[in-house]
């Protein structure tokens, strides 16, 4: 099949004249503050990036040898169940979510709690590509171009406690904006955590674009967590609040079915979801199916922070 690359898709194909301008915005700020994501200039990194298999990609997570998923299925083919439990349902429906303006509240064991507004998160924080796979639970990857920067440089800044061990991530509770949240299928709001040197792990990143663009609605605008070694439910999209923890926060698929879903879920093809196996998975995309690599192949950089840990109970 054709795997399209971003110097492919044509800007008619891909967005409306009133996200182009947005764009242009969006780049304008990165490119204004040193980050250099001119599109004109994205591209050609994009291509060359992703063919090399470079230093940079390497560094980024070891995924710059895989195709990319093309960009159709990154944003057509979407988990937020906030806008329907249906995979087409978020491009469908997301345009309601209102983006601007949106802040962020930082409470808990922390010196700098506040509500910070997410213009100065875009300003403080240069966007930079990283390629990751994104393993879902459900069995399926893609390999997506994010644009974003460490969840450590906005973490540190916030000045944790030494009392602070875990963080817990809210995304935008508003059945107004977000019609799946009338219907009881999740605890709203959707909910997330990670433990604090979890968060702390240089592959941890904020999300806010994706193929050097402005992030779609339904790809978790304006803000989203990406956990490049954990199933993809841990990558909570649409974040309003971060709290600093003394204990181990729930999170919401937890709370919905305990038994299939731990708080850690770190991807490992050795242990099975109780409906299904773990241990292959279908690149969107593709017929074929891949082995599923522990820590979704990023075990060489992640493996030590569960060292001693024993992955069928903390899964
Ligand atoms: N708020 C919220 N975040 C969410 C979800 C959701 O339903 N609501 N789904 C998760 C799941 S199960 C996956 S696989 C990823 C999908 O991210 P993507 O649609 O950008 O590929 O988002 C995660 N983040
Ligand atoms: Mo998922």
């Amino acid at each position: 099949m054709l795997i399209r690359r971003p110097p492919d898709i044509r800007e008619s194909e891909v967005t409306d004249e009133r996200l182009y301008v947005n764009r242009r915005q969006f780049i304008g700020r990165a490119a204004s503050i040193g980050a250099g994501l001119g599109l004109v200039s994205a591209a050609p990194s994009l291509l060359s990036c992703a063919e090399r298999g470079d230093a940079a990609g390497d560094a980024s997570g070891a995924a710059a040898q895989d195709e990319l998923t093309p960009y159709e299925d990154v944003t057509g083919y979407n988990n937020f169940y906030e806008f329907g439990t249906g995979k087409e349902d978020p491009a469908r429906n997301a345009h309601t979510l209102q983006t601007r303006p949106w802040t962020v509240e930082v409470e808990g064991e922390c010196n700098k709690p506040g509500v910070y507004d997410i213009e100065d998160i875009l300003s403080r924080y240069p966007a930079e590509e990283r390629i990751y796979r994104l393993r879902c639970v459900e069995a399926w990857s893609m390999v997506i171009p994010w644009l974003g920067f460490p969840l450590s440089d906005f973490l540190n800044d916030l000045e944790p406690t030494s009392a602070a061990r875990f963080v817990e991530f809210t995304t935008l509770y508003d059945p107004e904006q977000m019609p799946g949240q009338r219907r009881n299928v999740l605890d709203w709001p959707y909910v997330e955590g990670l433990r604090m040197d979890e968060a702390m792990h240089p592959l941890a990143i904020f999300v806010v674009g994706l193929y050097g663009k402005e992030l779609p609605n339904q790809n978790g605008a304006p803000l989203r967590l990406v956990v490049p070694w954990k199933y993809g439910f841990k990558s909570i999209k649409s974040i309003v609040r971060i709290r600093f923890m003394r204990r181990q926060p729930m999170n919401t698929w937890a709370v919905t079915a305990p038994n299939e879903y731990g708080f850690y879920a770190n991807v490992n093809p050795e242990v099975d979801h109780p409906r299904w196996s773990q241990a292959r998975e279908r690149r969107i995309g593709e017929f074929r199916k891949r082995r599923t690599l522990m820590f979704n192949g990023y075990a060489e950089q992640v493996a030590h922070l569960y060292k001693d840990m024993d992955l069928r109970k903390y899964f």
